[in-house]
């Protein structure tokens, strides 16, 4: 008997990585132009990010009728939302709705990661590499690998000691009931941790929380979405969608008609407690036209927020730990809670300022500070992400002739428009370091992102030239853009994952274009129209 070899697996026209928003758009607009797509998705289902962050009380804080896609109609029409903030779980309801109304699962293969992505110059194409053995071979490689989608290493001494139970918001794996009855800490008061802790409290025995940066948490109002509001909001659904997508963030904007000292104090303080009311990204840093830009200015907003906090929390010295005042607000991303700062008025809940008592390492059964000892059952970490370039370096994407990424990268990100890097033909971050993703309603960039390269590798494919690349000196130029964007802002001014300072070692650049997404996209627009300056295709 010979032995015949098995037939050689096909080169795809895209590569992607990730089955969350991102990578389904991919594929549904493959499908859409024809193209032949090969999907890796490291989780076993759907959803990316959503797959993932299932610690209770995990929300969106974008609203749920903007948070969500925008190109198909009959989707818009036939999805309903039940809540003004979705929940995670109905998140992933509607992901998974996603991908099977449009067929997209077939493209995937989950529980399949990545763990490298190499340019074969000779043959103009990517070949990936899978932690399952083998490997694929595809024309053009797509990260649609997600910004927060790393978990951060936690970088305290003696996690490894602790014998309790330790969890962490981006990967939660147990039951909140787990949690009841025990001492728990919770570390970190990002977004992340804002929400959880409410619910948590409720279930513990005692919760401490360890709090390094107070923010500035607004209350959610989230609220069950009346219907006869679902109705009007289909009704005009698509030009809804419309003004998001030539919005700043994303959402419809709200042009403030006044800078913050044109007003008298007692307007400025009216218009602040309507807008605390109203809430969400159009709330008290959207009230005043210089509130990101003038320090002064953010200072008022700021101080009504401490205002807020010494209204609501009944111990004097606890709200003066969780006063923020250690950056403007909205320098880095604000938070949006439901009874956040109520919950430190319950007798089974304590802060400690790790500014005052810094973590020094941990025990069997306790956290052990500068100041004292802390017995706990439980840890929960909240501690964030290594943001955008995690995800991306753990591709180990690399050529030859410039190496990988990460060594391209080490000092600083350096992008085209967030989509492409010079030195890496043919591979496109969807929702990217430098692109607007950061500061915006991230669905919104993704549609966009993915809509404005599959319309250069189409270009591409009509123009007969299969490899496409930024050069060096557009790259420069966007890279001084976004810089020149952001430093006429004072989200400069704030150490965050924004800027990768929160993650020790990692070079300091700021992680989006704040310029928004509208002037984005008629700018990506434009660059389309005069057939891709900056761009080389070969
Ligand atoms: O993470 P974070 P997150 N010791 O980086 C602290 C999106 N998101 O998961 O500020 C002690 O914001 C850290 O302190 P500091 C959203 O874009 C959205 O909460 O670095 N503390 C900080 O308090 C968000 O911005 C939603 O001084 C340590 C916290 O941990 C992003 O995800 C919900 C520490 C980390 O906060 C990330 O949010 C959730 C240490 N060693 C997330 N290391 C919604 O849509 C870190 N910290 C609602």
């Amino acid at each position: 008997m010979t032995e015949t070899a098995p037939p050689p697996v096909p080169v795809v026209d895209l590569v992607c990585v990730g089955a969350g928003f991102s990578g389904l758009y991919a594929a549904y607009k493959a499908a859409e132009k024809g193209w032949t797509f090969a999907g890796f998705e490291a989780a076993p289902g759907v959803g990316g990010t959503w797959f993932w962050n299932t610690y209770p009380g995990a929300r969106c804080d974008v609203e749920s009728i903007y948070y969500s896609y925008s190109f198909s109609h009959e989707l818009l029409q036939e999805w309903t939302w039940t809540e003004r903030f979705a929940p995670q779980a109905e998140i992933l309801r509607y992901i998974n709705h996603v991908a099977d109304r449009f067929d997209l699962r077939r493209h995937f293969s989950f529980e399949t990661r990545v763990t490298s992505a190499t340019w074969l110059p000779d043959e103009r194409l990517w070949e990936v590499t899978l932690d399952s053995g083998g490997t694929r071979r595809g024309r053009h490689l797509l990260a649609g690998s997600g910004g927060l989608s790393t978990p951060k290493d936690f970088d305290v001494p003696g996690l490894e000691h602790f014998t309790g139970t330790t969890v962490s918001t981006s990967r939660w794996n147990i039951p909140l009931s787990d949690l009841a009855g025990k001492r728990v800490a919770v570390i970190g008061t990002g977004s992340s941790a804002v929400q959880c802790i409410p619910l948590i409290a409720e279930v513990a025995e005692h919760l401490t929380v360890f709090q390094r940066t107070p923010n500035y948490v607004f209350p959610a109002r989230n609220a069950a979405l009346a219907a006869d509001f679902v109705d009007e909001i289909k009704s005009s659904y698509a030009a809804i969608r419309e003004e998001c997508r030539h919005s700043l963030g994303g959402i419809p904007d709200r042009i403030p008609d006044a800078a913050a000292f044109d007003v008298s104090d007692e307007e400025r303080h009216e218009r602040y407690e309507r807008a605390y009311e109203r809430s969400g990204f159009n709330g008290v840093g959207g009230e005043f036209s210089d509130l990101l830009t003038d320090a002064r200015a953010n200072e008022t907003a700021a101080e009504f927020v401490r205002g807020k906090i010494r209204e609501i929390v009944r111990d004097p010295r606890t709200a003066a730990v969780l006063e923020p005042r250690f950056h403007p607000l909205g320098a880095k991303r604000s938070c949006f809670g439901t009874d956040y700062y109520e919950t430190f008025n319950r007798p089974n809940v304590s802060v400690v300022s790790l500014r005052d008592e810094s973590i020094e390492t941990m025990t069997s059964d306790s956290i052990v500070t500068s100041a004292g000892s802390y017995e706990v059952e439980a840890v929960v970490l909240a501690i964030g992400f290594d943001a955008f370039t995690g995800p991306l370096f753990a591709l180990n994407v690399s050529t030859p002739e410039s190496g990988r990424l990460q060594d391209a990268w080490s000092e600083g990100v350096r992008t085209y428009l967030g989509i492409m890097a010079a030195g890496f033909p043919n591979f496109f971050m969807i929702a990217g370091p430098q692109s607007p993703a950061l500061a915006s309603n991230v669905v919104v960039t993704i549609e966009q992102a993915v809509d404005w390269i599959t319309d250069l590798i189409g270009h591409a494919k009509a123009e007969g030239v299969d490899v496409i690349e930024p050069t060096v000196e557009a790259q420069g130029d966007w890279v001084k853009i976004t810089e020149d964007t952001v430093n006429q802002t004072l989200y400069a001014t704030a150490d965050s994952w924004y800027r990768g300072s929160n993650v020790a070692g990692k070079p300091t650049t700021f992680l989006g274009y704040v310029g928004g997404v509208g002037k984005y996209r008629r700018m990506c627009t434009e660059l389309a129209k005069r057939g891709y300056p900056g761009i080389e295709l070969d």
